[in-house]
């Protein structure tokens, strides 16, 4: 199974093996051959503060102490929990999970179960994790061209989904309907980054409220990461149920969902509606979760992921490569078209070889993008304005080559 535990990181998307790593710090991580990286894959998001930083490794050494994990409630988790809500003002319950895909699927499950409705729309590229349900035409790894579903997906897991266009708002007023929920990504990261049409999350919005279907907002990559308060805050739409993953571990496993109270109770023990997890709420990550989010929560943060993701344009713009970006604060992706890409079909219309040269390239000279040109590149705090010129001068080279 391609020497991997999980299926995007066999870079056969760039038609190379897998890199292995040996170590990461700061903005950097280092193979097993010693040779070091630029890191702008982020471990796929959540190295936001830059790998190993200090603050995580610090507070994590004084919890190991305490032991691993428990089973049972602990103050991290409730601290953990107000810190969550105190960023997004949407979310008025949190339940902890070990994945964003085990968030996704407790947060779909509730929706289906506090509507009493059992339709769930998702848009075409959209990705929400390894979920059956959901493996309908996905994005990022699940995506085999041409195969919208995967096999091992039954019929059955996949009868009360119905796909959308991303950023087609007609589309999905109309398919909301009698629906108990739509799941998008607000800032689609896995069809590469596609960013939300003005007016489409309010669109979205207005539907859920006039059919009475739940918006749920994957901010899975986009929590903590295009704002402190994610694609909510920078958008300014709220959700009914958020998913969040990633930067809250701070790289440990980590996923929660969360939202309107008085749907969060129909959730067991609570409500009848089932959902569970030996590691959920496991002391360690939520340690490092605490930790980064404390670190992310300090003034000045979100202005200097910007200025670092509007560097990293505009190196890649200098590098001359024929390519089309798009851009939301720190997450970013190169698409080689020359055409806009505002859904899945513009984002497949990209030359997946072309993205293919340019990483292969890149990484025989030391940087490290996305194996895959429908991933995002993460911009964090570690790197400086010197990696990023001298990333500009390989991708230069790169394209030169
Ligand atoms: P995890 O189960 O991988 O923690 O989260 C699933 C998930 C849910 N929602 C969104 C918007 C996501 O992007 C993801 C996971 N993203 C992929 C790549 N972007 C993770 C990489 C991988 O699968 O190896």
């Amino acid at each position: 199974m391609g020497g991997v535990n999980s299926p995007v990181r066999a870079m056969r998307a760039i038609g190379r093996d897998p890199l292995f790593v040996d170590r990461a710090e700061g903005a950097f991580v280092w193979d097993a051959d010693g040779n070091r990286y630029t890191d702008y894959l982020a471990t796929w998001g959540p190295a936001i503060l830059g790998h190993a930083h200090p603050a995580v490794i610090g507070d994590l050494r004084e919890a190991l102490g305490r032991g691993t994990s428990y089973g049972a409630p602990t103050e991290r988790e409730v601290l953990f929990a107000e810190a969550v809500c105190a960023a997004f003002p949407s979310i008025e319950r949190v339940r902890m999970t070990s994945s964003g895909s085990e968030a996704v699927m407790g947060a779909v499950r509730l929706a289906r179960a506090a509507t009493g409705r059992e339709v769930v729309v998702k848009a075409e590229g959209g990705y929400h994790g390894a979920i059956d349900g959901l493996l309908a035409q996905a994005g990022s790894g699940a995506t085999t061209l041409g195969v919208p579903t995967s096999p091992g997906v039954t019929a059955g897991a996949t009868a009360a989904t119905r796909l959308v266009p991303y950023n087609d708002l007609a589309a999905a007023e109309a398919a909301l309907e009698g629906a108990a929920a739509i799941i998008v990504e607000p800032v689609a990261g896995n069809m590469g980054v596609v960013p939300p049409a003005p007016g489409y999350l309010e669109g979205l919005r207005a539907a859920c409220d006039r059919t009475g279907a739940l918006l749920i907002l994957d901010e899975v990559i986009t929590g903590f990461r295009v704002a402190y308060g994610g694609a909510q805050e920078r958008f300014g739409v709220r959700a009914d149920l958020t998913c969040l993953g990633k930067v809250i571990g701070g790289g440990l496993p980590v996923g929660a969902f969360g939202g309107r109270a008085d749907v969060m109770r129909e959730l067991a023990p609570e409500g009848p509606c089932y959902q569970a997890g030996t590691l959920s709420g496991n002391p360690l990550a939520t340690t490092a979760g605490l930790a980064t989010l404390c670190e992310l929560a300090r003034e000045g943060t979100y202005a200097r992921l910007e200025e670092l993701g509007a560097m990293l344009e505009d190196a890649i713009v200098a590098s001359g490569a024929p390519v089309t970006i798009n851009r939301v604060g720190s997450m970013l992706t190169p698409f080689f078209t020359d055409a806009p890409v505002t859904d899945y079909a513009s984002a497949l219309a990209a030359d997946t070889e072309a993205y293919g040269r340019l990483a292969r390239a890149l990484l025989a000279d030391g940087v490290y993008p996305p194996p895959s040109q429908f991933e995002a590149w993460f911009c964090g705090l570690a790197h400086t304005e010197d990696d990023i010129r001298a990333t500009g001068a390989a991708l230069a080279r790169a394209v030169a080559a």
